[in-house]
């Protein structure tokens, strides 16, 4: 990737939703993945997500600040091993209204209070369905951080989990916002290109930190 002719440009994908390549670099990247093992380790962490379909979704997800199950927040893992989720750090929040400003704008990061992180751990064939972030109460945008192996995500519109949509190269470092007119866009990860994280982060697979605000 380091061979690339040109560094790849940032783009707004849709009204609001704003793709920065390599926003975290290396050093970050580590901070965040050894913050990430901790997070995994019980009690509250990783699991595997059930829906009320039957189904299980194929990334694994571990919660900070409140915990998410399908569909709605709480303040334990009431799907799981039921203690209470960890608390989401100060320099997290930090960190997303810093996505923010440099993704959208100040005015966009403007009394957003990151309270949530919801983190997903793909590996094998995991990926995720087109679905809407519509579980919280707060419009504030969506901060995006990947880790490790490279994705495909697909950025679709407000109305339905159908075309049109676009799909973004995610790699490791890459950020990702969506607020304002597309805070409520379907969205998802159709394929993991396994292999394809940078060597030297020492991650087999790929990690995803989305940050929310919960409201009240
Ligand atoms: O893994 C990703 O890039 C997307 C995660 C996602 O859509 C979510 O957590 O709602």
């Amino acid at each position: 990737m380091d061979a690339e002719l040109f560094p790849r440009a940032r783009g707004e994908i849709a009204p609001g939703a704003v793709h920065v390549p390599d926003w975290l670099d290396a050093r970050a990247q580590r901070g965040l993945l050894d913050a990430c093992r901790d997070w995994a380790r019980p009690p509250a962490g990783l699991r595997t997500v059930r829906t009320p379909g039957g189904g299980t979704m194929t990334a694994r997800q571990v919660c900070l600040g409140r915990h998410w199950y399908p569909y709605g927040y709480a303040r334990t893992v009431v799907d799981g091993d039921g203690a209470p989720v960890k608390p989401f750090p100060a320099w997290l929040g930090e960190l997303g209204r810093r996505a923010v400003t440099n993704a959208l704008g100040a005015d966009a990061a403007r009394g957003a209070a990151y309270d949530i992180a919801l983190v997903n751990f793909y590996d094998g064939d995991a990926r995720m369905g087109m679905h809407r972030d519509s579980d919280e109460k707060a419009d504030a945008p969506v901060v995006s951080l990947s880790l490790g192996d490279t994705c495909v995500f697909r950025f679709g519109n407000t109305a339905t989990r159908t075309r049109p949509w676009t799909d973004v190269e995610l790699r490791s470092g890459d950020l990702f916002v969506f607020g304002g007119p597309s805070r409520l866009a379907y969205h998802g990860v159709p394929r993991v290109h396994a292999g394809t994280a940078p060597p030297e982060l020492g991650l087999a697979g790929r990690l995803n930190i989305t940050l929310r605000v919960g409201g009240p």
